[in-house]
């Protein structure tokens, strides 16, 4: 969702391939041996990170304003939010979902469940924290930092975390589904 996220902002052409989930697909297992999502084929790039894609993206078919620039306020700000929303907040989620799917019955509701739950939602405060800050996460405008950790708040509000986000967390995520390239991105 992040990557198709960004092409839709970028206004790139694309191909979506459904590798389905988990993917099992030869030729996807090929190119990414570790058989999550996303997979990213540019030419010779084979790219299987979400983050790294959206740099990609913005570096190879940029100059865009979605990109935060060294020399610009805020891009220390991008850097952080870039990686908040996948090591920080996406990723004890995606362990969340690997349990809820994958773990025999007895092993579902475990300590480590909770403990995911309210690692995300701790983390959560330093999204609230930056929206005191400003509308957006860098640089005062909508920029890739954003789909990252937007794509962190749907994917907790998709397991019913919501409840538990900080104040005004909801409505920020809210105005980025609004925004007509992220509808786009829904419906490839
Ligand atoms: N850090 C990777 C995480 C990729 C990831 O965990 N993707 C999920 C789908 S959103 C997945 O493939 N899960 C299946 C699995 O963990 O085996 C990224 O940001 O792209």
């Amino acid at each position: 969702m992040r990557v198709l996220w960004m092409i839709e902002e970028m206004g790139l052409p694309c191909e979506v391939v459904n590798a389905g989930f988990p993917p099992k697909d030869a030729e996807f297992a090929a190119a990414n041996p570790t058989g999550t999502l996303p997979l990213l084929i540019d030419g010779d790039v084979r790219l299987t990170e979400s983050i790294a894609i959206l740099q990609y993206l913005a570096g190879r078919y940029g100059p865009t304003p979605l990109a935060v620039g060294p020399s610009e306020t805020g891009f220390a700000d991008y850097l952080q939010f870039l990686e908040v929303g996948e090591a920080s907040l996406a990723t004890p989620l995606t362990s969340l979902v690997r349990t809820r799917f994958l773990a025999p019955d007895d092993q579902k509701a475990n300590w480590t469940v909770e403990n995911l739950k309210a690692v995300y939602l701790d983390r959560l405060k330093l999204v609230a924290a930056q929206l005191q800050r400003g509308p957006f996460m860098a640089a005062g405008r909508f920029t890739a930092a954003d789909i990252s950790v937007g794509y962190a708040l749907g994917f907790g509000e998709g397991l019913k975390l919501a409840e538990g986000f900080p104040a005004g967390l909801l409505d920020y995520w809210r105005g980025l589904q609004a925004r007509p390239a992220y509808q786009r991105a829904l419906a490839p």
